[in-house]
């Protein structure tokens, strides 16, 4: 068989199309620069993953994307951050779902108090219903959000003035909760004295004894190195907290497809490699803290949920997060009266 000369041009040219359309679309698209800002320190395994990342993720797409990672507060408080990334001066952002409830009510939802018994449960629940459901109500507020969230971890109590073993030692007691209804409202219900402040202004706040205590989990408490300025801390586990990967939904919607399934294929490895960090950094944690000067103690949580059922806490945020939600929840909890 022989081909005539326009034969050939046009199978060079269809030749030529497929080639094209074999090569990404963002080979053509201009550099890409992404801020990503978040409230805690460099070591954390949240920023060491999140490097790992941008690096993969700029190697992928030939230099075309640069993702800065400004870590520790740097640009700015969560409730500053949340502020920035719905304008689009920052471009994402991680932040624990109750801090996001300033702004999507339902998001707090996994923070109800010894709601999840274990991390199996968190993740079937977070990865599963629970998750999506929190994640459709995070789509309405023109945020982008990622499938999977990140593990902070079971939160405990730190004190510099005393231990508590049972709910009765929050009476009174000053404590730093992040910004948000729920925290507010669960130390309220215990009768402690809770005040709300951004993470970027704790260390500071218990170093100046403007409040007695704090709650984070053990990896939070060493990396940012709040057993300087504390003496107690007791293995309350009192709520399991994590934090949504937010994008701002104008810029994330404005890049091209198969940069978003990069960005988004390199996040989801980095968070799974995060969690299963914070995962072993716990296991290991508690000696090191008792080194660095921690007194530990084990409360039964029983006094702490007995008082807040009896303050009506489930009842008033069943009443505030719904039946569907609470049902998503309740799945994974059991029944949380
Ligand atoms: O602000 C906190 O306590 C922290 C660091 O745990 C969160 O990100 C919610």
């Amino acid at each position: 068989m022989t081909l005539d000369r326009r034969q050939f041009v046009q199978g060079l040219a269809a030749g030529g199309a497929l080639v094209a359309a074999a090569r990404p679309a963002f080979a053509q698209t201009a550099p890409i620069t992404l801020k990503w800002a978040n409230n805690i320190p460099v070591t954390h395994p949240s920023n060491v993953r999140i490097r790992e990342a941008v690096d993969a993720i700029k190697s992928e797409t030939g230099g075309k994307v640069d993702i800065q990672v400004f870590p520790n507060n740097q640009l700015g408080g969560d409730t500053d951050m949340l502020s920035q990334v719905r304008s689009g001066a920052i471009d994402i952002f991680p932040l624990s779902g109750l801090i996001l409830q300033t702004l999507v009510p339902v998001a707090g939802i996994n923070g109800l108090a010894f709601a999840f018994k274990d991390y199996q449960t968190v993740w079937a629940a977070m990865d599963g219903d629970l998750g999506a459901h929190v994640r459709a109500a995070i789509g309405k507020v023109n945020l982008h959000v990622f499938d999977r969230c990140l593990d902070n971890g079971y939160r405990n109590i730190t004190s510099s003035t005393r231990p508590i073993n049972t709910a009765a030692d929050l009476k009174g007691f000053k404590i730093r909760v992040p910004v948000s209804p729920l925290w507010t409202s669960m130390f309220k219900a215990l009768e402690a004295s809770p005040a709300s402040i951004n993470f970027s202004e704790v260390y500071s706040a218990l170093q100046t004894k403007v409040v007695e205590g704090q709650e984070n989990p053990l990896a939070v408490i060493d990396l940012a190195k709040l057993y300087e300025v504390q003496k107690f801390c007791s293995m309350t586990g009192h709520m399991w907290d994590g934090q949504w990967v937010l994008a701002n939904g104008k810029r994330w919607a404005s890049l091209p497809a198969d940069i978003q399934a990069i960005i988004t294929k390199h996040v989801t490895a980095a968070v799974l490699k995060q969690r299963d960090d914070i995962r072993r950094l716990n296991n290991g944690l508690e000696a090191q803290l008792k080194a660095k000067g921690l007194t530990f103690n084990y409360p039964d949580n029983k006094s702490f949920r007995d008082a807040l059922s009896k303050a009506g806490f489930y009842k008033e945020w069943r009443g505030k997060f719904g039946d569907e939600a609470m049902g998503h929840l309740e799945k994974y909890s059991g029944k949380l009266v």
